[in-house]
């Protein structure tokens, strides 16, 4: 009988540490089916970052490497440097990404550097039991806001892909969710696009993904489900913001 569903060869099957209801594990799934049709196994590398993915290299069986708060971007851009025919992706939270890393972001955007950036925004600090994220949406209650976001004194959502398309390096920028199995389809074909973007070796692309944080957020999965596509959308619409291709 012929399988049609079963686990990617490059994920590792392991116990996951991850919550119930959590994103992180269907984008690790999407990055290895992706890999594995894509036959890159290996010839790709991955960089985890500090957030709740800090153990990414435990799922995935490629080579990873674990880079500081916020610096994947650089050390992915030393790792692409040195060998610029493998495929290098950096794997990074809103924490991680937008906050102390958003520096690293911007240059490695700028300079147009030919990897691959997965950014799983939850709009929170997971790791750290759920802090404001630059990403946090107005009146979003959290550890460090209590009353909600107050756009007075805490600023408004950082909204990355808008941010960084308007910057020239940048070539592949877009935003999905995976709220539904349509929206998880359309995510996996979008990260895939950040690859082939790497491979012709046309430069810099970066695949924000709209992710549920149930435990910080204090919903239950489902409710979380419903945050995403009644709420943060509206803060984070979905789509393509910059496509090499000409498609924007
Ligand atoms: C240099 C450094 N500073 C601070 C921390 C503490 N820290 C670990 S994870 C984290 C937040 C991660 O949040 P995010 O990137 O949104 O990822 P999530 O856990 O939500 O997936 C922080 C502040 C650290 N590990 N290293
Ligand atoms: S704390 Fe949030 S981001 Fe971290 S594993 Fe749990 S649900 Fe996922």
């Amino acid at each position: 009988m012929e399988a049609v569903y079963k686990t990617p060869e490059t994920l590792i099957d392991t116990p996951t540490h991850y919550c119930p209801g959590c994103g992180h594990g269907i984008i690790h799934r999407l990055i290895a089916e992706i890999i594995d049709e894509k036959d890159i196994k290996g010839q790709t590398i991955g960089i985890a970052p500090v957030g709740c993915a800090v153990l990414a290299y435990n799922y995935m069986d490629i080579d990873m490497c674990e880079a500081a708060h916020g610096r994947p971007p650089a050390v992915a851009t030393g790792i692409k440097r040195v060998h610029p025919d493998k495929i290098i992706f950096s794997y990074q939270g809103d924490g991680d990404l937008a906050a102390i890393g958003i520096a690293e972001i911007i240059h490695t955007a700028n300079r147009g550097e030919n990897i691959t950036v997965i950014f799983v925004n939850n709009a929170v600090y997971g790791m750290t039991n759920g802090q404001m994220a630059p990403t946090t949406l107005i009146n979003q209650k959290t550890l460090t806001t209590p009353q909600g976001r107050n756009e007075q004194s805490d600023g408004a959502p950082l909204r990355i892909c808008e941010l960084l398309s308007v910057i020239d390096g940048s070539r592949f920028i877009a935003r999905a969710s995976v709220t539904s199995p349509q929206n998880i389809i359309q995510t996996k074909q979008l990260i895939e696009k950040g690859f082939n973007t790497q491979i012709q070796k046309k430069g810099f692309s970066l695949i924000e993904v709209l992710s549920p944080c149930p435990v910080y957020w204090r919903m239950s999965s489902v409710e979380s489900i419903k945050f995403i596509d009644e709420e943060m959308i509206k803060a984070f619409p979905l789509g393509i913001f910059k496509d090499w291709e000409g498609r924007n």
